[in-house]
């Protein structure tokens, strides 16, 4: 058999070889080898573009993924933006890698979505020195000086945790339980979020006025349907007379329900357990309609529009209003079904 000449190829050739091949497909792929932070070459070709950077804080529920898509939906290069996002996934110190990349990628505007309400003015006083304007998207921050950001547009977590509150009182009244010790737990959602605190704000404001409701614990569930499944087992397990779940988002409450049915215990309208839940995502608002949910309190995620309006104002030289709150409704068995009849996109 003719023998084979062997080819003798040093392992340094093919290495280079392969780094060419990779980068080869990478351009005809159309993607950037410096993707993600570093997007220079990008925003060079887009100069006429108008540079967003945007820091989401997470992909924690099904109302953070309503969220990202009303941003992405209108920082269109069609609508004459660069868009440049980062996922944070729950950590602050991602959210202030990125605001600090957006920051030396000189963006035009910065929206970020704050995973705590604390922490921020260092790194948004940075942001203020460079002179790019900062907009806050579903929640707040806590800083001394509101210059540090041009505005906020979300929700009133407090007049959402009020309104949990007040439909309690008008079903206790409507059942007639309205004196009875009512035995009430709160999974909360994570830690320090502006989203967590005013809807705790709110509705301990309303139990406030009512000695008969017992609120025995309240745990944070961190607003994933893991976590509050954990926590309502917990519950389960520590007390056995329990009469409402309040349940501060949506994700949380699909776990809390799982807990609850495998303990064999009935919830909704019919049930012996009330919930409460906070969001009204779609795949919610159909347990309200079957009576599984009893209310639902709207927190509405598309807000891309909002922040789209505020920055058009600024481009012409105009000063947004400091808060702007989205419209939101509750959702109860009565009033449901026309809303899953609209045309909701969440
Ligand atoms: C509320 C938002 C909350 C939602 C949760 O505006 O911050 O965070 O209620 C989400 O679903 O995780």
């Amino acid at each position: 058999m003719k023998a084979v000449k062997r080819y003798h190829i040093s392992t340094g050739k093919i290495a280079i070889g392969l780094l060419l091949l990779i980068l080869l497909l990478m351009i005809l792929g159309g993607c950037s080898l410096f993707a993600g932070y570093d997007d220079e070459a990008y925003i060079s070709e887009n100069e006429n573009l108008t540079v967003v950077g945007v820091s989401q804080l997470g992909s924690e529920s099904g109302w953070r993924t309503a969220n990202t898509e009303s941003v992405q939906s209108v920082f269109t290069k069609q609508n004459g933006f660069f868009l440049i996002f980062n996922n944070a996934r729950q950590k602050q110190e991602n959210q202030i890698k990125a605001i600090r990349s957006f920051i030396s990628q000189r963006v035009d505007y910065i929206v970020f979505a704050p995973v705590v309400e604390s922490g921020w003015e260092t790194v948004l006083i940075e942001a203020k020195e460079a002179g790019i304007p900062v907009i806050l998207m579903d929640r707040g921050v806590n800083v001394a000086d509101k210059s540090l950001y041009i505005t906020c547009i979300g929700s009133d977590f407090v007049e959402e945790g009020e309104k949990a509150g007040r439909w309690l009182e008008a079903d206790l009244e409507e059942r007639g339980t309205a004196d009875d010790e009512i035995n009430i737990v709160i999974l909360k959602g994570n830690q320090g979020a502006s989203a967590q605190t005013g809807r705790s704000i709110g509705f301990s404001t309303i139990a406030g006025t009512h000695s008969n409701w017992n609120i025995l614990d309240q745990e944070y569930g961190d607003f994933t349907s893991a976590k509050g499944k954990e926590v309502m087992e917990s519950f389960l397990q520590k007390y056995p007379d329990i009469d409402v779940v309040v349940s501060q988002n949506d994700d949380m409450t699909f776990g809390a329900l799982e807990a609850i049915r495998e303990s064999g215990r009935t919830v909704g309208i019919d049930g012996d357990i009330t919930i409460i839940s906070f969001d009204a995502v779609q795949e919610a608002l159909q347990m309200v309609a079957e009576g599984t949910i009893n209310v639902d309190i709207e927190c509405n995620p598309n807000q891309g529009e909002y922040i789209y309006e505020a920055i058009q104002m600024l481009e012409s030289g105009e000063e947004p209003e400091k808060r702007y709150y989205v419209e939101e409704d509750v959702y109860t068995i009565d009033n449901v079904t026309e809303e899953l009849l609209s045309q909701r996109t969440y």
